[in-house]
Formats: C-alpha cells, sequence, structure tokens
C-alpha cells in the first residue's frame, strides 16, 4: 500500500501515532526530531596539509557515533545541503521499507536543499552503520566515496559489558579516481588516500592504552569497493560479533579481513606493551593512510609494524559445526556473473543473466524461511548484502557453518556461500553487492513479498 493513501485511511490520532510507529514517516508530522543529520560539503585534514573535499555529517567525514536504544523510537531528520538528492540508509536495521533510505524500496529521496524527517523502531541492537545509498557510476564525487558513513550503534536493553574501553573505528578510502592499471583492462576505483575514522597513519591521536586492558574495537569497512586485511602486531583480536550479532564461538584471530560494509566487534587484550600499528596488511595502502598507533601508557617510539602470516579469513571458525536442514520455503539460485564492457570501460555485473532493473526479484512469502545459493561465477569477492532483514551462514566455501547471523557476506572468487533467512520484515527490498560499483553496474535485484 501507499504510504499517502494508508496515511488517508487512518484519520484519528491514534492511527497516526501507529502509523509513526511502524516508521510510516508523515510529511505532516512536525514533532521535533531527535536527532538531525545535517549533509554538506566538508573539508577533513587527514593529514597535516592534505586536505580532503569531500560531502559528510553534521559536518564531520566520517558522520558522527550515533547511539540509539534498541525499541525506542526515534525521528531523524536530514536535511541536505547540497545540490544533488541525497539518501541516507540505516544498515541492518528491520526497518519499514519507506524509511529504509534506499529509492528502490521506495523510500522518498531527501531533495537538494531539502528536509525530510525519518521515524523508526531501532532494532536489533549492535553495531550497524548509516550511510549514503545514492547511484554513483562512474561520479567518484557521490554514495560510498564520500564521507557520508558513521556508526550507528544500537545499545541492548542490557550491555554485556566484558570490555574496558570501546574503540570504533571507520576504514575508507579517499579521493577516489578510476583507473584500468589492474588486470584486463576494465576501470576500477582506485585510492590515492586512506583512513581509520578522519586521519591518517600517524597523524591524529593515537588510541590510548593501558597493559591489562580489554580493548573493544568495533571495526566498520566504509570503503565503497576494497576488501581490507587488518593487523595489530603481537597481539590477537577475539572476534565477539560480526555485523553487529554475537557470535557462538568467540575465537582469537592474527588478523581480520573485510570486505565493503562489514563490521567486526574484537577485544584485543593489551599484553604486550610498546607502540604498535594497527593497520591494513597490505605495505602500499598502510602507507597511504590505513592504519592507527595504539601506544601503551608511559611507552614512545616509532610505531613498530610487524607482517603476520596470510591465513584466509573463514566465517565458519566462529559458527557452530552443524548442518542445516534445508528451509521449508527452498532453494533461490543467485549466479553471479561479470560482463566485461570493454577496454577503459566499467564492467557490468548478472545476477541469473541478467542485470538490473532487468533482473528477477527473489519471490518471497511472509513469515517462511529460504536459502539463498549464492554462486560467484567470478574472478573477484562479492560483498552481497540483503536490507532489512539478517541471514544466517549455512554454508561457505563447501563447509557447513551454524550460528553466524549477518547482513553482508563476501562471497570469494569461484565460490558458493548459503544463507538461510525468515521473510518477516514485509515491503520491497534490496538484495545488492555492496560493492559500488557492482551495485551501479547492475549487481542488484529486489526480494519481493508475494
Ligand atoms: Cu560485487
Amino acid at each position: 500500500m501507499q504510504r499517502r493513501k494508508f496515511l488517508s485511511l487512518v484519520g484519528t490520532a491514534a492511527c497516526v501515532e501507529l502509523a509513526r510507529r511502524m516508521g510510516l514517516e508523515a510529511a505532516t508530522d512536525n514533532s521535533k526530531p531527535d536527532l538531525t543529520i545535517r549533509i554538506s560539503e566538508v573539508e577533513i585534514e587527514v593529514a597535516p596539509r592534505k586536505i580532503i573535499k569531500t560531502t559528510g555529517y553534521n559536518g564531520s567525514a566520517p558522520g558522527p557515533v550515533l547511539r540509539l536504544r534498541e525499541g525506542q523510537p526515534v525521528t531523524v531528520e536530514v536535511i541536505n545541503e547540497t545540490k544533488t538528492p541525497e539518501l541516507v540508509h540505516w544498515h541492518g536495521l528491520f526497518v519499514p521499507s519507506e524509511v529504509d533510505g534506499s529509492e528502490e524500496e521506495g523510500t522518498p529521496m531527501v531533495a537538494a536543499g531539502g528536509v525530510r524527517q525519518y521515524s523508526f523502531v531501532p532494532r536489533p541492537s549492535g553495531t550497524r552503520w548509516y550511510h549514503s545509498h545514492v547511484h554513483a557510476g562512474r561520479d567518484m564525487k557521490r554514495a560510498t566515496y564520500t564521507g557520508q558513513f558513521g556508526f550507528l550503534y544500537i545499545e541492548p536493553k542490557e550491555e554485556p559489558g566484558q570490555y574496558d574501553a570501546e574503540v570504533f573505528l571507520a576504514l575508507h578510502g579517499w579521493d577516489a579516481y578510476l583507473s584500468s592499471q589492474g588486470g584486463d583492462g576494465s576501470l576500477e576505483a582506485t585510492y590515492p588516500a586512506y583512513s581509520m575514522n578522519s586521519h591518517a597513519l600517524g597523524s591524529g591521536d593515537p588510541v590510548r592504552v593501558k597493559e591489562g586492558q580489554r580493548v573493544l574495537f568495533r571495526i566498520l569497512n566504509a570503503n565503497a569497493t576494497e576488501q581490507h586485511r587488518i593487523a595489530l602486531p603481537g597481539h590477537k583480536f577475539k572476534i565477539v560479533s560480526l555485523d553487529g550479532n554475537a557470535v557462538p564461538v568467540p575465537r582469537e584471530v592474527d588478523a581480520i579481513e573485510m570486505g565493503p560494509a562489514e563490521r567486526v566487534d574484537a577485544v584485543v587484550t593489551m599484553n604486550n606493551p610498546g607502540v604498535w600499528i594497527l593497520g591494513e596488511a597490505n605495505d602500499q595502502t598502510r602507507k597511504d593512510g590505513l592504519g592507527v598507533v595504539v601506544e601503551y601508557a608511559n611507552r614512545s617510539g616509532a610505531p613498530q609494524w610487524i607482517a603476520s602470516a596470510n591465513t584466509p579469513w573463514d566465517y565458519t571458525i566462529f559458527g557452530r559445526e552443524a548442518e542445516t536442514p534445508e528451509p521449508a520455503g527452498g532453494v533461490v539460485p543467485l549466479v553471479f556473473r561479470k560482463k566485461f564492457a570493454g577496454n577503459r570501460w566499467v564492467d557490468n555485473w548478472t545476477i541469473n543473466g541478467k542485470s538490473f532493473p532487468k533482473t528477477d526479484p527473489i519471490r518471497v512469502r511472509a513469515n517462511k524461511r529460504y536459502r539463498l545459493r549464492f554462486d560467484n561465477q567470478s574472478d573477484e569477492s562479492h560483498p552481497v548484502h540483503l536490507h532489512r532483514h539478517s541471514f544466517e551462514v549455512t554454508r561457505f566455501a563447501g563447509k557447513a557453518t551454524a550460528g553466524v547471523v549477518k547482513d553482508v557476506v563476501v562471497v570469494p572468487a569461484r565460490k558458493q556461500v548459503e544463507v538461510d533467512f525468515t521473510a518477516d520484515n514485509p515491503g520491497p527490498t534490496l538484495f545488492h553487492c555492496h560493492q559500488q560499483l557492482h551495485m551501479d553496474y547492475g549487481f542488484m535485484t529486489m526480494l519481493q513479498y508475494i
């Protein structure tokens, strides 16, 4: 049902309140917002004299860390001070399509110079994020290439609190441009500068720690297109949550691998005093800024980096060893392929042989559980994302697993991944690769409730 139609059918204040609670934002609703997000041009000094001109939220890039309470209704006002229409997507939240922040789902755009209010009930709890969800195409000054992103932490009713300090780190690449230096001549996004939050490695404040402290790092890969591998020499990351959801088997690893849009919560016990670099394993990317200094109290000197073993990332080590029977709704096979568009062109992408908007929708019935079988027939990995729902990884590269719940999963090159989900949030829903160049060039489809 159209929002306007729905609102015209409901006359009473109680019904309007109900509509509001359901997240059906009313344009006539002049209630005071709980939060304001102002989209505008910003300049950030990622390193001394290295100024990045981009678009950000509330005068910064990334935007502020937003903390909301699970289940407590909120009204967010978005003011668009830029010259182009914008959208803010609440990544990982179970909200109605009308406020999710995706034009394809029917969320109205915030016009250039316009204002719009979104009301929704934040859930589920955990490390979520918010970001621009517009089409960029070849325009590297739009969407996730910009500074329009930030953490959205949904506080649970009861915080476990098994850590002494909390550090939010958002990884990003700046000033992207298209180049064909890699491989077959297709255009790829290239980044001359990187940062963790708004500073390049060596600029800005270090993360100051004390011996014996347990530091919870909430890490987000907010890069528009690139996967990252992050390590902290001399320390181990105990992975406690993936995409904001607690894992069944928390485990220690030497390095974290994250596709665009993925989040990892990891506890590090600070038991190796010194000055260290927490950074990208790739030397060039780290030199270009992707890292932060971790400094123990009363320690000084040049920050140390030691390369770690290149163990492959595997979600299943955090899951239960179990085979999940095929869900009642059945299996939806989704085959991903690249369609080479030519030298010095951006590749096109297909799902089951078709590019968006011509892709076939995934048709589901409310409250039924389904299995999506991703078959990556390409030489690149794809961080695929389902809006407004989360899914359980049930098979990863041939290995059965259970209990790892995510909203983005990286399907490695030439591999298959299976995820199960319950269709429990009716409304048009987007499914796409979160690599911005892939989603903009066909790698997208709709989940449609029938
Ligand atoms: Cu992709």
